[in-house]
């Protein structure tokens, strides 16, 4: 999900310049969310002639497209415009990798007649393709969104110019759609139009008039119920918005402007005045009119004009202060973003289209390695256990710099995973290169389209977690793990013996996202856990089975954001050291679910208390036994045994950016740290 931004001016004259202006300031606004390219939409022609529209698109920051602008030399860029639509985009890509040629805006045709910015993912768009390319539509780009371009113009075509309006195209092009979306449309069959609507993506609209407006809530109008002007059938509800448009005005208090945008940073430098539209949507501007259609209603049949009174700082963050808050805070969403379009669980199927082709070779290797730093390496952790249960296959995980250092050897039949949120840490991709020069299959599970690991992998999985900006890995650690455990899924999904272990697992990861949603809501809770240990040297997090990739991660979380040393153990090894280091003084954190390992871990704590240690607990709910011996429990709701690591991983991520604000310290850029390690 990354940026979109567009401008329409109506009985307002503004130069091309200036529409560039705002249209590059607007995505200079989107670009703290991270984007691999830019590109926007106006109309060409020379003087007020606006017979074409003119794309201009470039791979890397907007300032490379702002510089692709300057050295378009044919624009007439001083000629005032009395009505004009722009559009433009910030892309992060997740199909097709980012390049000129991929990113947004995408068009129906040679002559631009429709243009499209698009946020989210369509997953139907390979069959939309298909049916298109029957009918003779060329294609251009490798991205999703390319068919929504098409489809409309197909749209528009079949109705042959019976004066069907922009937004019922639209109302038709989306009910074709699968997937999560917020769009915005341009055409040159309606110039000085746009069409915006969404579903699954953040979408809002600011209007900016000279007048006051007549009404602070925009009536919703259900298809068939209005005409284009806003006046029903019956003749009688009008559109006071638009009553006092349509009056004959010669003042110029007709003038209108709207901004439509995914994020409200970039509208509020210019009206503080916006709707935030809602799923299915379809916000209509023409004649410098804004309506909203749905083909049915919701809870509402008006969408508030509301006065955003927060200043641009505040909701560049959202609510959020950081960005590992804001991303910490995101995994809901991201977790869907992951699993969209793979796992089917009404079908109870799992295609990961990125491994597909090479299922069979595959299936048929001798062992599996999974090779990654940091937290990445926690993922593999984290899954290896499943994936030894569902593949029944030695699974080996390795730290890329000591996989490399021992020269292990690596045979032709084995399959090499690299894990890395931004596919270019450089130990990962040395190891990458090892195992090429070795013959092995390698299958990359990378966060980033288009990265080097991504490129020089066989093959693999995007995680589709959107960009993570905070140094601190959070939603992409738990994205890894929601996709290895879908790989596994994939490798035994002929295994009639698994079947009811599969279905188990579908179902898990189908309800992660409100789970974690309540996790999310032990914020405050966290934040006084945070208050206590603030002061502490140490803070040691045990556990075992499936929760010991939680504490190494969690550990790790605490170190590199509050600087306390915290060491991950495995309950398992207490006895072998560990135990000697326990005094009443000693913080520990232990992570108890009730799994397989469940009755282990009591014992651990039972040690632990043995030595006057007091653990604060990570555990499910009403858990007796752990009540009865812990000294605070933090509670996570009970899921799948092999999911249950993304839940209680949560609380430490939290507690480690508790822990980090409370001293002070930069948590989206803690010290010596960098957010893609790209030196040995
Ligand atoms: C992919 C494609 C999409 C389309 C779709 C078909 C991209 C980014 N996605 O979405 O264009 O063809 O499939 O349904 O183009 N890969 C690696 N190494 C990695 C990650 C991915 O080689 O670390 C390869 C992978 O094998 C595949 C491609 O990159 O060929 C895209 O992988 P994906 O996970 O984005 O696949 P999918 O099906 O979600
Ligand atoms: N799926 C689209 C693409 O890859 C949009 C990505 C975005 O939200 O930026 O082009
Ligand atoms: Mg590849």
């Amino acid at each position: 999900m990354c940026g979109i931004f567009a401008y329409l001016n109506y009985m307002v004259p503004v130069k091309r310049q200036q529409i560039l202006d705002i249209l590059i300031g607007g995505l200079q606004r989107l670009e703290y969310r991270g984007y691999d390219s830019a590109g926007l939409a106006i109309d060409g022609g020379q003087g007020e002639c606006q017979d074409n529209i003119l794309i201009i698109k470039q791979k890397g920051k907007v300032a490379a497209l702002q510089q692709e602008i300057l050295e378009q030399k044919d624009i007439d860029k001083e000629t005032p415009l009395l009505c004009h639509a722009g559009i433009s985009h910030t892309r992060w890509a997740t199909h097709g990798e980012p390049s000129p040629r991929n990113s947004h805006p995408h068009r129906s045709d040679d002559n631009n007649e429709f243009v499209v910015i698009h946020n989210g993912i369509i997953t139907n768009y390979k069959d939309i393709k298909l049916f298109l390319e029957k009918k003779g539509y060329k294609f251009e780009s490798e991205s999703d969104t390319e068919s929504i371009a098409k489809l409309i113009k197909h749209l528009h075509s079949c109705h042959k110019n019976n004066g069907v309006t922009f937004q019922k195209l639209v109302a038709e092009t989306i009910q074709q759609l699968e997937g999560s979306f917020a769009l915005v449309f341009k055409s040159t069959h309606y110039p000085g139009e746009l069409v915006a609507t969404r579903r699954g993506g953040p979408l809002l609209v600011g209007v900016r008039s000279k007048v006051q407006l007549a009404t602070n809530a925009f009536p919703i109008i259900v298809s068939g119920g209005a005409s284009q002007d806003g006046t029903y059938p019956d003749g009688k509800t009008v559109h006071p918005l638009m009553k006092q448009l349509s009056s004959d005005c010669t003042d110029g208090s007709d003038a209108m402007e709207y901004f439509f945008s995914s994020d409200a940073s970039a509208v509020i430098e210019h009206t503080k005045q916006v709707i935030y539209l809602e799923d299915e949507d379809v916000a209509a501007v023409c004649n410098g009119k804004l309506n909203i259609h749905r083909a049915t209603l919701d809870d509402s049949n008006v969408r508030e004009l509301i006065t955003v009174k927060m200043e641009l700082e505040q909701i560049m963050k959202g609510n959020y202060s950081t960005f590992m808050q804001k991303e910490i805070f995101e995994q809901p969403e991201s977790l869907v973003n992951t699993m969209r379009g793979r796992l089917n669980y009404e079908k109870g199927s799992v295609v990961l289209g990125g491994l597909k082709d090479h299922m069979g070779e595959i299936r048929r290797c001798r062992r599996l390695i999974m090779i990654a730093c940091g937290t990445s390496f926690n993922s593999a952790v984290a899954t290896r256990q499943i994936m030894e249960e569902l593949t029944e296959l030695p699974v080996m995980v390795e730290l890329s710099s000591d996989f490399l250092d021992r020269r292990t050897p690596i045979f032709r039949d084995d399959v090499c995973f690299f894990i890395s949120q931004s596919g270019e840490t450089a130990d990962t991709l040395m190891a990458l290169k090892y195992c090429k020069e070795k013959g092995a299959l390698n299958v990359g599970i990378t966060n980033v389209v288009g990265s080097t690991i991504s490129r020089e992998t066989h093959c693999g999985v995007h995680v589709n977690a959107g960009p993570e900006i905070g140094v601190a890995s959070t939603k992409a650690y738990t994205s890894q793990i929601a996709t290895l455990i879908m790989f596994a899924l994939t490798l035994c999904e002929d295994r009639i013996s698994m079947t009811d272990r599969r279905k188990e697992i579908m179902r898990g990861l189908h309800e992660l996202p409100e789970k974690i949603e309540k996790v999310l809501l032990l914020d405050e809770r966290i934040k006084e856990i945070a208050e206590e240990l603030i002061h502490e040297r140490s803070l040691l997090v045990m556990g075992r089975g499936y929760n010991f990739s939680t504490c190494i991660e969690g550990a790790l979380k605490i170190k590199e954001l509050s600087y306390m040393h915290s060491e991950g153990i495995l309950c398992g090894e207490l006895k072998h050291g560990p135990l000697a280091m326990l005094d009443p003084g000693m913080k520990v954190l232990m992570v108890c679910t009730k799994d397989r390992v469940y009755s282990k871990v009591l014992s651990g704590i039972q040690q632990v208390i043995a030595r006057q240690g007091r653990p604060i607990v990570i555990c499910n709910p009403d858990d007796n036994n752990v009540h009865d011996m812990a000294y605070k429990v933090i509670e996570v709701p009970q899921t799948v045994d092999c999911i249950q690591a993304i839940l209680t991983v949560i609380p430490l991520q939290l507690l480690s950016f508790h822990l980090a604000t409370k001293k002070g310290l930069n948590v989206d850029m803690p010290r010596n740290l960098a957010k893609s390690v790209t030196v040995e």
